[in-house]
């Protein structure tokens, strides 16, 4: 064990009971409390590389990445120097910009289904204004969602909604007007059948079926075998449009995206985290004829003052044009092989119930003997003994996020040095336990 083994040092604990007394929970966004886990968190001062180091310069290897953007790791030099160029010639102009046309057209290049985009500020944004544009081009009012599955905290997908509102115990927030949740069905990840029966029973109203081509959100959970194919082909058969969350898998489990490595078109995808390579950057984008109907071309307004931000276009251009050159993109997913596999290796040797998964540049643990296929299995694996692994490895010097339903993000900078570590503290955790 490092010294971090007796919880935060002071200058975080004296930060934390600052912020506790300014924000609600002392965050600005809710997964980044620990109480999913105990503790308190460590109050982060810089990053470099797969490095965070916190207020009482304890360092620690990062799993959070961001929540999904930093892929080529913390403070990526051309990263950084496009960033800073391009404030030094303005950081926001509310205006046309040469930087969206660049950032526009690599998403279009990548990405096979998304013939137009439309940029936002946050996948959140990028989901609610997917779903407006959906009913407006059915001319149909109900969403179907799947069980754990985020799409953001828009009234509309805040039905048995992962990520945070899973860990709080909140999967269902107050403040959604019934009429809203009303028209919101939800069916259970990887279920088929559920989605065929929420078709028929709701004919001719479901607008949209919106899904994490790889769930995320409720930690990591793979479609099993001919599920996203089987959601195209019900979509088709019942004239909804497929949407596919792309904000956590998009640029993240393949170059094109979870569509692309399922080989399984969407009529529409959202973005967000990799695209803006650490700044808000959200977007939502595909069919030509379904973008053309957004305003000022057609009559389904959404707006915003900070979209298409020069500053983040050139740092999501910069992200993905260095993600895209030969070898960077697999050197990153195979270290998220090695490490996932690492573990697991290690866990078998101690005996321990703990099983990973991973796909491109994500991955996931859990303590139980398979992988879970959706929300019900994997609240069925041993939650508390992750919240202890979580503590024991924060103490060994690794930042897992702060719940058993967050998937970990792998970047470039995850060298075999990194790797090392995690192991070595995962080993460490696996014995205390
Ligand atoms: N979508 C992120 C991971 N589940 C959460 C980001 C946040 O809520 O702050």
């Amino acid at each position: 064990m490092t010294d971090h083994a007796s919880g935060v040092g002071p200058r975080s604990r004296e930060l934390n009971a600052r912020t506790a007394r300014l924000f609600p929970g002392g965050v600005s966004s809710p997964v980044r409390a620990f109480r999913g886990v105990g503790g308190e968190p460590p109050v982060i001062e810089s990053a470099k590389g797969a490095l965070l180091t916190d207020v009482d310069g304890r360092e620690y290897v990062d799993m959070i990445g961001a929540w999904g953007p930093m892929i080529l790791g913390h403070g990526h030099p051309e990263v950084e120097d496009a960033i800073i160029a391009r404030v030094r010639q303005g950081i926001m102009t509310g205006t046309p910009s040469p930087d969206e046309a660049e950032l526009g057209q690599l998403v279009i290049d990548m990405l096979p289904s998304v013939e137009r985009v439309r940029f936002v500020v946050s996948g959140t944004e990028a989901c609610m204004s997917a779903l407006r544009l959906a009913r407006a081009a059915t001319g149909r009012s109900k969403v179907i969602k799947f069980e754990g599955c985020y799409h953001g905290h828009g009234d509309a997908f805040l039905a048995s909604a992962g990520s945070g509102a899973l860990t709080f115990g909140t999967p269902d927030s107050p403040g959604v007007p019934p009429d809203v949740a009303r028209d919101t069905v939800v069916v259970p990840y990887n279920d088929l059948a559920a989605v065929r029966a929420a078709l028929e029973s709701n004919a001719g109203e479901i607008a949209a079926l919106f899904v994490e081509p790889v769930a995320g959100n409720m930690g990591l959970i793979k479609p099993l075998d001919g599920f996203l194919e089987g959601l195209r082909a019900a979509c088709d058969e019942h004239g909804a449009l497929l949407v596919f969350d792309e904000v956590m898998t998009g640029f993240r489990v393949h170059l094109g995206g979870a569509q692309t490595l399922h080989g399984v078109t969407p009529d529409l995808t959202t973005f967000g985290k990799v695209i803006g390579g650490g700044l808000p950057v959200g977007a939502y984008g595909g069919r030509a004829d379904l973008m053309a109907m957004i305003a000022p071309e057609g009559p389904v307004y959404q707006a915003g003052t900070l979209a298409g931000n020069p500053v983040a276009m050139k740092a999501g251009y910069t992200t993905l044009t260095v993600l895209r050159r030969e070898g960077v993109f697999d050197t990153i997913a195979q270290a998220t092989t090695d490490l996932a596999s690492g573990l697991q290796d290690a866990a078998r040797e101690a005996g321990a119930s703990c099983t990973t998964v991973s796909v491109g540049a994500m991955m996931g643990l859990w303590f139980a003997d398979e992988a879970p296929t959706n929300l019900r299995e994997a609240q069925a694996t041993d939650l508390d003994r992750f919240r202890r692994y979580h503590g024991l490895m924060l103490a060994g010097g690794v930042h897992l996020p702060p719940s058993p339903f967050e998937a970990w993000f792998v970047s470039l900078a995850h060298d075999q040095a990194m790797r090392e570590r995690i192991l070595t503290a995962h080993r460490e955790a696996l014995a205390a336990l």
